[in-house]
């Protein structure tokens, strides 16, 4: 039997198409973290995107609520950056980075370590995410063992993180269902408890105030195993897949007294808060406080061509830098770490970012946003309202029985009245492209205001 829907053929229920066919043969795709049969039946489908909307297959305009997976951050469509991708294809579409290299990937790691304070001097180039924390784990365990610190290969995540979907990141990671499926994984990790309270958190504008003390339980998992067998630390600075978790107030800092008095290296994974997500370049200069890794991605091209990094301050790289000086110092890379074309389109992007001044606007913008995350406060089944800088959540009570089901259906209508807005269980989560307006604001506000009262 196939299910298969041939072209032309109608799916029923809400969601159907009125006047155009389904252009594909929907089922070959495996479609990543998504309820695939209930995709399938009533399809969600772009086909265009400009400036903060996407256009459906049937011409309707959808407003970009998430910046795509939370990494258009210069918006849809931009004229700079589509044409130094064509350039680029067009002049050299691969050189290797192994014992060759191009000039694209040098000026793109000058560049983005120039955004950030001393002493971040040196990037390391993925595709991804998760291949940006697998990376950085792997910086941590190796850099331990060329100090002469070999023992040091325990690490430490924190519930509810989300560091991509890797064997080191789903382990060091704290989403029970990106876990629960998939056996043993990494050994020797330890979580840190999230930071998250409804009790003494409930419905904060920016920073909680209650929570800095959770970081004292990295004392006690090092007085557990002893620091001489702990590599590393690995938090997002603010948690967002999970729902958009701030810090609270001085959480940071101490989690870096910490793991500086006992020689553990600390990652910020700032794949979601990179790239002007705060209004600051990256959440180390958010918040003042400096990591010794910073894994990035997404905002670093803007979405258009997959790219990530770990960026390392000067102590780490230098400590890869003995041995004989033909040798390879770091046995570790990707077949397109620092592609040709996904680097002209992170040169490209950070022009923007720059030209635009988008940090800056996305800074200007965040009180406004604030409020409007905030107005949600009294609306039905909502029970909590959080956001920082250009991210926000909405967190629903889930439903007896069917927990992440009232924020699906949210999801699922909010589309149909022309908003994109993601949700995790039952959060939904805004966060805009930084280029977005206060009438775009206004526009998802209502949007959603509307689907959510709408829900029993
Ligand atoms: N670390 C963090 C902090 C992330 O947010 C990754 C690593 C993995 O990146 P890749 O590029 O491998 O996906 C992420 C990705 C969502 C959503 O809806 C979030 C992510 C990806 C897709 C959807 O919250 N974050």
């Amino acid at each position: 039997m196939s299910s298969a829907h041939a072209a032309g053929a109608q799916p029923a229920g809400e969601g159907a198409y009125s006047d155009q066919p389904i252009p594909n043969n929907l089922e070959a795709f495996w479609m990543p973290f998504t309820a695939n049969r209930d995709f399938k039946a009533r399809p969600r489908l772009f086909s265009g995107a400009k400036g903060l909307y996407y256009t459906t297959v049937d011409g309707r305009q959808v407003l970009d609520g998430s910046a795509g997976l939370w990494c258009v951050n210069a918006g849809h469509g931009r004229e700079k950056i589509v044409e130094a991708v064509q350039k680029q294809v067009a002049e050299m579409d691969f050189a290797p980075t192994f014992n060759w290299g191009h000039p694209k990937p040098f000026e793109l790691a000058s560049r983005v370590t120039a955004m950030l304070p001393q002493p971040y001097e040196h990037m390391f180039f993925t595709n991804s995410g998760s291949e940006s924390v697998d990376t950085a784990l792997k910086i941590a365990l190796a850099y331990h063992r060329a100090k002469g610190e070999g023992t040091r290969t325990r690490l430490i995540g924190r519930e509810r993180g989300y560091h991509g979907v890797g064997f080191g990141g789903i382990s060091v990671g704290g989403m029970v269902k990106n876990r629960m499926f998939f056996g043993s994984m990494l050994g020797n990790v330890d979580h840190l408890p999230h930071t998250h309270s409804l009790e003494h958190q409930q419905h904060s504008r920016g920073q909680p105030e209650w929570g800095a003390h959770l970081a004292d339980e990295l004392e006690n998992i090092v007085a557990l195993h002893d620091a001489s067998n702990i590599a590393a630390v690995i938090v997002e600075p603010v948690a967002g897949s999970t729902g958009v978790l701030p810090p609270p107030i001085g959480y940071l800092k101490r989690l870096r007294e910490i793991t500086a008095k006992h020689g553990i290296l600390l990652i910020f994974d700032e794949v979601i808060t990179g790239f002007g997500r705060l209004g600051t370049s990256f959440a180390t200069e958010y918040f003042d406080v400096k990591p010794d890794l910073i894994t990035c991605a997404k905002g670093l091209t803007s979405g258009v061509i997959p790219m990530g990094g770990v960026i390392a301050t000067k102590e780490i790289y230098d400590a890869f830098m003995h041995g004989p000086d033909y040798a390879i110092e770091f046995f570790h890379g990707y077949t397109y770490s620092g592609h040709p074309v996904a680097a002209a389109a992170g040169l490209a992007t950070l022009d923007i970012y720059q030209e635009e001044g988008l940090f800056q606007r996305a800074a200007e913008l965040a009180p406004y946003f604030e409020e409007a995350v905030h107005s949600f406060e009294d609306a039905k089944n909502v029970i909590d309202t959080r956001n920082i800088g250009l991210m926000g959540a909405i967190e629903l009570a889930p439903r007896d029985g069917a927990p992440g089901k009232r924020a699906y259906e949210a999801m699922v209508k909010a589309f149909h009245k022309g908003a994109m807005i993601r949700i995790t269980a039952d959060t939904i989560a805004f966060s805009p492209p930084l280029i977005a307006e206060k009438k775009h604001i206004d526009e998802l506000v209502g949007i959603t205001r509307e689907v959510i009262d709408s829900l029993d």
